[in-house]
């Protein structure tokens, strides 16, 4: 590792306001301490771990504001970039010969800030500098999300704490979990057990390949980690379409009440609940009363995608009957674009995941009101290819290179849909040519870094160029950590 003092500004997501100081330059030496509101006795923790681990050096703790570096709660100055209140991951960061100062209102901003530090600290070498100056930054939206398909390939409870681990280093703060699809269904849930015991067993997974399920215990303590790094989890259960595992676990659900076969191949669009049958009301409403108990983040995500083999006008039925339960057990609903073709529920957030600017319903959902997560698969599906000579991943959307996933803005995507209207951006990946931890690394970094990027940098602020050199430098902070990303030519690595 080289012993290069990063620049200020060497950060991704890159921040609003940036102030170098070189003159300020924060020397590593052999009496770090931190010291902490004790409310923020978490993330002095980490932080300490962070110190340790990049510096090889011991690290005190200091009571109150005496340490070099030091971690306030600051109910002051409150007026933010963009809004009159600032939003909760809005922080200072502030670096001096003799201390480094993170300051924020709330503890995401504090948080967000321990992360700008952690890529501007001299990783491995114990004599290093920090970059003086100041940052002040705060985030252009509020959801800046990613997807992990658990479905069509199972991942074990420490590969999901490491690459929320991962994730969290971007100020990525949602994970959506896709736990259900036509071949496994992954969460544990009280009075229908073969959900679980057929639907995550062996032989589960896209060709089988990919068993195994959380028990709600699991569950809850992911979502607990999760949120240790600020980070919140979004449970999805999809439906009406992509059941084929509910089918084959509870045949009584089925339309003539006769078996079906599991099925592991990569179809979709073949699988339907049944609109019409009282029964498939009372299986949805346990699921999501089990899933919302289970989940203290305020969204749940119903699907809705690609219910091919639902006739329309039982599709509307469906959603018109399920939505509402969201919102019954103290949710606001996310969907796939497609649920947006009936009248949503005030809260509910449509999920855009269309290549073509073609409308069905979002933008008159907006016009209505509704916030809208932007999703476009030409741009941030992490499952497509880099390019076509990519091992893994679908092309569909066509390939996505790293300059394609960062050089779109989610307020061009679909006319009326703009930034007033924009919860966020989210990046999903699916899973149905992956096999382990490695295979979700290599195909969410760096494309991943791009997307968080968008979600939080000003648009105006926003340079390829700039994002290109950055992303070499925070190459090499994931080669140290063991992340698999993929070495894009696009980018000259360090
Ligand atoms: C479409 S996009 C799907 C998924 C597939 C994915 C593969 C969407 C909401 N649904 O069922 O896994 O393509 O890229």
């Amino acid at each position: 590792m080289q012993a290069l003092t990063r620049q200020l500004g060497d950060v991704i997501p890159l921040p609003v306001s940036v102030r170098p100081d070189p003159a300020a330059n924060f020397r590593i030496s052999s009496d770090l301490s931190v010291s902490a509101v004790p409310e923020a006795a978490d993330i002095a923790e980490q932080l300490t771990e962070l110190l340790r681990r990049a510096t090889g050096r011991p690290v005190s703790h200091a009571d109150g504001v005496d340490g070099s570096f030091r971690i306030l709660l600051d109910e002051s100055d409150n007026v933010g970039h963009y809004q009159t209140v600032k939003p909760p991951e809005a922080y200072r960061l502030e670096i001096t010969p003799e201390t480094v100062t993170l300051r924020a209102q709330s503890k995401p901003g504090l948080f967000a800030a321990l992360q700008t530090l952690r890529q501007l600290l001299p990783e491995g070498d114990p004599a290093g500098e920090i970059p003086g100056g100041r940052i002040d930054d705060e985030p252009r939206f509020a959801y800046r999300g990613t997807m992990l398909d658990v479905a069509r390939h199972f991942y074990a409870p420490e590969d999901l704490r490491s690459y929320i681990d991962a994730i969290a280093q971007l100020k990525i703060n949602h994970l959506h979990l896709h736990l259900t699809d036509d071949q496994g269904w992954r969460l544990e849930i009280p009075g229908w057990p073969r959900l679980t015991e057929v639907g995550g067993g062996p032989g589960t997974g896209v060709d089988g390949a990919g068993p195994g399920f959380f028990t709600a215990r699991e569950y809850a303590d992911l979502v607990a980690y999760a949120a240790s790094r600020f980070v919140t989890i979004v449970p999805e259960i999809d439906m009406p379409g992509h059941v084929n595992i509910v089918h084959v676990a509870y045949p009584e659900l089925t339309a003539d009440g006769q078996p079906v076969p599991p099925r592991t191949d990569a179809e979709v669009g073949y699988s339907s609940l049944v609109a019409g049958k009282e029964e498939t009301y009372a299986f949805v409403e346990d699921v999501i009363r089990a899933v919302s108990e289970l989940t203290p983040g305020p969204y749940l995500h119903i699907g809705g995608d690609e219910a091919f083999s639902t006739p329309p006008e039982d599709y509307r039925t469906f959603l018109r009957r399920v939505l509402p339960m969201a919102g019954k057990y103290g949710k606001r609903a996310i969907g796939w674009h497609e649920m947006a073709v009936v009248d949503l529920p005030p809260t509910a957030i449509p999920q855009y995941w269309r290549i073509e600017p073609a409308d069905n319903g979002v933008a008159r959902a907006a016009a209505a009101g509704h916030q809208v997560i932007m999703s476009p698969a030409d741009r941030s599906y992490l499952d497509m290819k880099y390019d076509k000579d990519t091992p893994l991943g679908l092309d569909w959307a066509g390939v996505v290179g790293v300059e394609r996933a960062y050089d779109w803005d989610p307020a061009d995507r679909l006319p009326g849909v703009g930034e007033e209207s924009l919860l966020g951006v989210e990046a999903p990946l699916w899973s149905e040519t992956l096999r382990s931890l490695a295979d979700v690394q290599f195909m969410a970094f760096p494309r991943l870094a791009a997307i968080a990027e968008i979600g939080w940098t000003p648009r105006a602020d926003r340079q390829w160029r700039s994002f290109r050199a950055r992303l070499a430098g925070l190459g090499q902070r994931w080669a140290a950590q063991g992340i698999n990303f993929y070495r894009s030519p696009e980018i000259d690595w360090q």
